[in-house]
């Protein structure tokens, strides 16, 4: 897959593309990920990107030019087709259910904006799709792209070693992950639960399933809402309630 960052600041998404488990994918030759500067299409002496806006108001947008010229120029590069993803908090909720979709796509390109934004025409016209990583305001959509690019590029297959496999990631199956353990059996801090070291891998299994459902219905119930449950699942989360509620009366 091969994702295209339209950003001020390249260097930025550079550094966050060269590391960890998204940085192996790129020298794996999984992944691609390559930056555009807008300011290398302005035309001005002073390679002006921004704009004041019409009707006043604080602060500056960035106008039209020199972010169509970065997107034909990077839609040029490949004969795939990209979507375009502008990054903003007016955006759809990013989740892992669309991180999934973008992982099974050849290409993509991520617009970040800085200032107030982005003259509105370019949403209209140029822009696929808009998505946000949460409600906050960050300084610009840069660290958002990285967020994109991390979930996504940790899926392209062979970026995870077998041990991270992305089948037990949390909300695969719209869950919270259960609790894990690692030695010691015995600290200060407590005691590793005795049923991850019986060997019963039946047993195992069934207990991590119970404590996801656990969680999620503890942490977040909006999460349990969506998912159907099946008759194993109503078993153990029925138990877990009992036993939590037990045990805080
Ligand atoms: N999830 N930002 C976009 C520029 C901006 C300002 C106003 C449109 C309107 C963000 C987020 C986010 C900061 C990216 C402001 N664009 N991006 N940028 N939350 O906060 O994705």
């Amino acid at each position: 897959m091969r994702i295209d960052v339209i950003t001020l600041f390249p260097e930025f998404i550079d550094s966050c593309a060269g590391i960890g488990v998204v940085g192996r994918a790129q020298e794996r030759g999984l992944l691609q990920v390559t930056t555009c500067n807008p300011r290398d299409f302005a035309t001005d002496n002073h390679r002006t990107v921004d704009g004041r806006p019409f009707g006043g108001g604080p602060g500056m947008l960035m106008t039209i030019g020199p972010l169509r010229d970065a997107i034909e120029s990077v839609k040029s590069a490949t004969a795939q087709s990209a979507r375009v993803v502008y990054l903003s908090p007016q955006g759809a909720r990013l989740t892992q259910e669309k991180v999934l979709e973008f992982a099974r796509m050849d290409r993509l390109i991520l617009l970040c904006g800085r200032y107030e934004g982005v003259d509105e025409r370019v949403l209209e016209k140029l822009v696929d799709e808009e998505v946000s990583i949460g409600d906050y305001v960050l300084s610009g959509g840069e660290l958002a792209a990285a967020v994109v690019i991390d979930a996504v590029g940790r899926l392209q297959d062979g970026a995870l070693n077998d041990a991270q496999s992305a089948e037990q990631d949390s909300f695969t199956d719209g869950l919270l992950d259960c609790p894990h353990y690692t030695r010691p059996v015995s600290d200060a801090l407590g005691d590793v639960p005795e049923i991850l070291m019986s060997g019963d891998h039946a047993m195992i299994r069934r207990w991590r399933r119970k404590q996801a459902l656990g969680r999620s219905w503890l942490r977040r119930p909006d999460l349990l809402a969506r998912v159907s449950l099946d008759d194993e699942a109503r078993a153990l989360l029925d138990e877990f309630r009992r036993e939590h509620r037990a045990a805080n009366s």
